[in-house]
């Protein structure tokens, strides 16, 4: 909830609530590195989730990866699933559940490496879920590998001397190869290190939950998000790599709408 333009005074002396947060988000400390984007992805599909009045008809499926635990932080039913099958598990979930909102959670090693087979089959089928891909360029959770997604020449715990395209290929643009799918109606790809880019995600992942509510079919919102330990840097440092970087191989916008 944002109030029109106050002082910092005037919000203490007349109690002015400025933000609140989403009580889709559980009380607790979230498991999370701080100045990961992890938590501010968790809070926007709550907090559509919540303005969409589908609290009780939303169910997540929570991936392997640094947000293992996402069922414990998100007030909505959950599933989990092995690493990299959570399209196959939401497509069992939302046909059986066809008037339910169904979502997948999932990082770029999880989605673009050992799921890319049930990412691309779950797009083409067009099956009608919001898969929500967070590219933070590498294997967070397990100690900084190279995942599908890390950047030529980019270092990282088993590419010391950076990524060597001649060797492991080059990073994996797949949220442009299923655009390409007749199933996907909306592809997208947004990024939450800044607030304006944190609105605009926002916007982006309740097209797609507005998506699945139209039966269009699949909606994949891919989110640019820094893992400041993992890339061995600051929060800030990390924030300004991602634009320098991330962003001019990744460009932001939408894919297909
Ligand atoms: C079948 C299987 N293979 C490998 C692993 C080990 N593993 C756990 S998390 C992970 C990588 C997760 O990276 P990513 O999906 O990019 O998420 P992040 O941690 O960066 O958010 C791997 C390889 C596993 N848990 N299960
Ligand atoms: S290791 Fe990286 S992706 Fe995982 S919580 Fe820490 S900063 Fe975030």
């Amino acid at each position: 909830m944002i109030a029109d333009v106050i002082t910092p005074e005037e919000i203490i002396k007349t109690g002015t609530i400025v933000f609140k947060k989403t009580e889709n988000i559980n009380e607790g400390a979230l498991s999370y590195c701080p100045g990961c984007g992890h938590g501010v992805v968790h809070r926007l599909i709550m907090e559509v989730v919540e303005e969409m009045g589908i609290t009780a008809d939303t169910i997540g499926v929570a991936p392997v990866g640094c947000s293992v635990l996402a069922y414990e932080f998100m007030n909505v039913d959950m599933q989990q699933a092995a690493h990299g099958r959570a399209p196959a598990v939401a497509t069992g979930i939302k046909r059986v559940f066809p008037n339910k909102f169904v979502f997948t959670y999932q990082g770029d090693g999880d989605l673009a490496a050992i799921g890319t087979a049930e990412t691309i089959h779950a797009c083409n089928r067009g099956e009608n879920i919001v898969i929500i891909f967070i590219n933070n360029g590498i294997y967070g959770m397990t100690g900084g590998q190279m995942a599908p997604t890390t950047l030529e020449g980019m270092k990282s715990s088993t590419s010391p001397y950076g990524r060597d395209v001649h060797n492991a290929g080059y990073p994996l643009k797949i949220t442009e190869m299923v655009a390409m799918l007749p199933g996907v109606c909306y592809a997208t790809r947004q990024a939450v290190h800044k607030p304006t880019l944190v609105n605009k995600t926002k916007r982006a992942i309740q097209k797609a939950f507005e998506n699945q509510r139209d039966n269009k079919g699949t909606s994949i919102v891919e989110v640019l998000s820094n893992c400041n330990s993992g890339w061995k840097m600051t929060p800030e440092q990390s924030n300004i790599w991602l634009e320098e970087n991330m962003m001019v191989y990744f460009p932001l916008g939408d894919i297909k709408k």
